[in-house]
């Protein structure tokens, strides 16, 4: 067969330390302005707003054109605080349901936390090494409860899509504060 008539392989780099990836299709952006209304302290929230700090950055590997291949990025989660919430992805399920996804920890530290649509979660911790597989149907939102930035390496479907309608209407069952020994996890009084 005629390799031109084929995807074509694609190569990238990762940087382990930055988190970053070279051949990257363009990279996202998340501020705290991006975030408005996710957070529980908006008072804290609103004082912050002023310097809008970056919470994370998404790095996704340029993409062969696969429509029913695999998507490839990292997440780089910068350590902080809203209140006495960690700094956290929006969070989101998949607009194809059924689709999964694997995380692997490449630094730093956090939790993972996924949720059903009924609000059971299960929270992991996420450390170097650490290999997370999120089946389809559960949201997934990670937090960097460390000092330095909590980076991970994302594989998904294609076709997965990306569904942030709900959990920003509803937010996520379960909330990772800062308590005094470190983080807690605590009911969302707020969840509908
Ligand atoms: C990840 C996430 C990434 C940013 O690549 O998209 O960590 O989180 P949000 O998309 O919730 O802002 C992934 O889960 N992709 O499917
Ligand atoms: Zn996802």
């Amino acid at each position: 067969m005629n390799a031109t008539n084929l995807f074509q392989p694609i190569l990238a780099n990762l940087d382990f330390e930055q988190g970053t990836i070279d051949n990257c299709e363009q990279m996202i952006v998340r501020r705290l302005s991006d975030l408005q209304g996710y957070f529980q302290d908006d008072e804290a929230a609103q004082a912050m707003l002023e310097d809008d700090p970056v919470l994370y950055r998404v790095y996704p590997m340029k993409s062969c054109g696969e429509e029913t291949g695999l998507l490839v990025g990292t997440s780089v989660l910068e350590p902080g605080c809203v209140g006495n919430e960690y700094f956290m992805t929006k969070g989101h399920s998949h607009l194809l349901e059924e689709a999964p996804e694997v995380y692997f920890t490449l630094s730093g530290e956090g939790m993972i936390l996924t949720e059903t649509a009924d609000g059971d979660t299960v929270a992991q911790k996420m450390e170097k090494g650490t290999i997370h597989y999120i089946p389809g149907k559960w949201a997934h939102r990670t937090i960097n409860t460390g000092a330095v930035p909590l980076i991970f390496f994302a594989v998904w479907p294609a076709n997965a899509g990306h569904n942030y309608g709900a959990i920003k209407n509803k937010g996520f069952a379960t909330l990772v504060v800062k308590g005094e020994d470190g983080p807690e996890l605590i009911k969302n009084l707020n969840y509908s």
